[in-house]
């Protein structure tokens, strides 16, 4: 049995890159997997397959290994990393979607770096007021522009030895940056080429692309906004790096933050430890939670 990496899976059939080789099998999934209720693979799972025909590349999957997350829409397992890309500029950032991605993040065990693009259209400060909202959650930060192709160098560093996919709203560049590192970082296979033939095709489906030198980067649709219902409203303050070290110390055990008197968080915020934008938005979020929560029964 081999051991390999979902590249790709369009109907029914799966591309699987053999660990330490590079030797991409077609492959179906073994019908006993399904037959015994198995879960459906994904682009980025790991598996375990079954070399059928050396020379044709053809496979059969066994088993699916454990997995560190995964998303339905899109669909994919995996994610070590996930690029949240906001432009400095049109489209003007949308500080809340950073901050759901950022909850994402935590909550399936994603390392998020947040990417500021188009810097060449900074005029007003944008870049530092991002870097500020941001600063004290302690999450890497990274400046991309395309019009500054060298600085592309910064993110491949953080790319190697993950699997990275982007997220941000449409129009802030992410297939932009995706077209960069493809072009720079990514292993030279007949897969590659095959899917550059292919064009537009690609952008209904996932996809893995190896880096040279290690990781991969995932080419994903619809990765643009995301739900965060599933975090309850008395949880949502574990998702701020920034409160973590003080939430203790509220007068109040159960302290939402948004309010109650002599509450840490409060004064940390008061203090300029936490930013402005950052502390309205979680009480916004908080509150948007709450109210689901509390109609959670009518309908
Ligand atoms: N000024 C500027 N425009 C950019 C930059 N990166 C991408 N764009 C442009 O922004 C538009 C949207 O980019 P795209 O990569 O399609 O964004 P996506 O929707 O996030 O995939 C395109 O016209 C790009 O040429 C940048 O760094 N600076
Ligand atoms: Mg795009
Ligand atoms: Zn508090």
């Amino acid at each position: 049995m081999s051991e390999g990496i979902i590249l790709k899976g369009v109907g029914g059939f799966y591309e699987v890159l053999e660990s330490g080789g590079d030797a991409i099998y077609t492959c179906k999934v073994r019908g006993i997997h399904r037959k015994e209720g198995g879960i459906t693979p994904l682009a980025g799972d790991r598996v375990t397959f079954e070399i059928i025909d050396e020379t044709k590349k053809e496979g059969r999957i066994d088993r699916i290994l454990e997995r560190r997350n995964y998303f339905i829409r899109p669909p994919v397992a995996n994610i070590d990393q996930l690029a949240i890309v906001v432009s400095v500029a049109s489209p003007s950032p949308d500080f809340m979607l950073v901050d759901k991605l950022l909850i994402t993040c935590i909550s399936k065990n994603i390392k998020p770096l947040i990417v500021i693009n188009k810097a060449d259209l900074d005029t007003n400060n944008g870049i530092e007021k991002i870097k500020k909202a941001y600063k004290n959650t302690g999450f890497p930060v990274l400046v991309l522009s395309k019009f500054f192709p060298d600085w592309y160098e910064d993110l491949h560093k953080h790319l190697i030895g993950n699997a990275t996919a982007f997220a941000g709203q449409s129009g802030v560049g992410k297939s932009t940056i995706l077209n960069a590192v493809l072009k720079s970082w990514v292993m030279e296979t007949g897969e590659v080429s095959e899917r550059i033939q292919r064009g537009k095709h690609t952008t209904r489906h996932v996809q893995l692309f190896r880096l040279n030198e290690g990781g991969y980067i995932m080419d994903t649709p619809g990765f643009s906004s995301f739900s965060v219902l599933e975090v309850g409203y008395q949880d949502l303050q574990n998702y701020y790096p920034e409160f973590n070290r003080k939430t203790e110390e509220c007068r109040f055990k159960g302290c939402s933050h948004t309010g109650e008197p002599d509450c840490a968080v409060r004064e940390l915020y008061n203090e300029g430890e936490i930013d402005q934008g950052r502390y309205y938005r979680y009480i916004e979020l908080y509150k948007e939670l709450k109210k689901i929560y509390d109609n959670r029964y009518r309908r």
